[in-house]
């Protein structure tokens, strides 16, 4: 499967582009059972709503040891870690043949899984979930440039209620001033000329299936989960093989998967 045209060059101008119904209804189930049984049993590395929220941008620029080393029985899991090694469906997924080719296009290159970052079942628990500010992936990522693009995948319904992702597009070829950001990078709603830009926002509802592919450079965010169900979707982050981790940076420590051309 590749993209038309029009879809490429939405994806270069925005920063983003939806896939619709892209993954069958029973793979997405099957994921998410495994997922299920992974977040009942808190199999580490897991990173807790405690910790998500609280890290500070030294923790979240040199970390490699993803295990969560939460002592509290009821902490909450929000995201699991490292999934790529965790079961065979999951890297069944990440290693999906039908999205290849268009990530081959977008990247305009070979591409290759970048196991350290994102790799991730996200989830958004109900009563106790936070928001996610408006941020850069690609900030606390090193890399020889910014060809790394997301791949998010719904497994179930998401929309504002329980937490869907929210984008500027085009923000991933705007210039920033570090002045926009505080210290954890975040991009700071308070100041006029960000509140201005983020008034461009759009999102739109996902649905079993459906795919999200994003720029690590564009500015996005989501609610909390509102709801009493809980949302669990699927990220991971793919790179160009001539994109290059830093020698040395959290980024490199992590094995990288090339893809076979197709
Ligand atoms: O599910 C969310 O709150 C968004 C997660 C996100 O944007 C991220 O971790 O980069």
């Amino acid at each position: 499967m590749q993209l038309i045209s029009e879809q490429l060059a939405q994806f270069h101008r925005d920063g983003f582009l939806v896939l619709r119904d892209f993954l069958d209804a029973k793979s997405c189930d099957n994921i998410l059972k495994i997922a299920q049984a992974h977040l009942d049993a808190k199999i580490e590395p897991i990173e807790t709503e405690t910790g998500y929220d609280s890290r500070d941008k030294a923790y979240r620029t040199t970390i490699t040891d993803y295990t969560s080393h939460a002592k509290e029985e009821q902490e909450v899991v929000r995201r699991l870690r490292q999934v790529y090694q965790r079961d065979i469906l999951f890297k069944a997924w990440m290693e999906n043949e039908k999205i290849r080719p268009i990530l081959q296009q977008i990247l305009d290159d070979q591409v290759v899984i970048t196991t350290a970052h994102h790799n991730s079942i996200m989830t958004k628990m109900p009563f106790c979930s936070t928001q996610t500010r408006w941020h850069q992936d690609r900030r606390y990522w090193r890399y020889s440039d910014d060809n790394l693009v997301s791949v998010w995948l719904a497994l179930d319904e998401e929309d504002s209620t329980n937490g869907v992702l929210e984008f500027i597009p085009g923000s991933h070829k705007m210039k920033f001033s570090k002045d926009q950001f505080d210290e954890k990078e975040y991009f700071l709603e308070s100041i006029e000329k960000n509140k201005q830009l983020i008034e461009t926002k759009v999102s739109t509802n996902l649905y079993k299936g459906d795919v999200v592919l994003f720029h690590s450079l564009l500015l996005h965010r989501a609610n909390k989960n509102s709801t009493e169900k809980p949302k669990i979707s699927f990220v991971y982050t793919v790179k160009g093989l001539q994109t290059k981790a830093e020698k040395g940076s959290r980024s490199s420590k992590f094995p990288e998967i090339v893809l076979e051309k197709v």
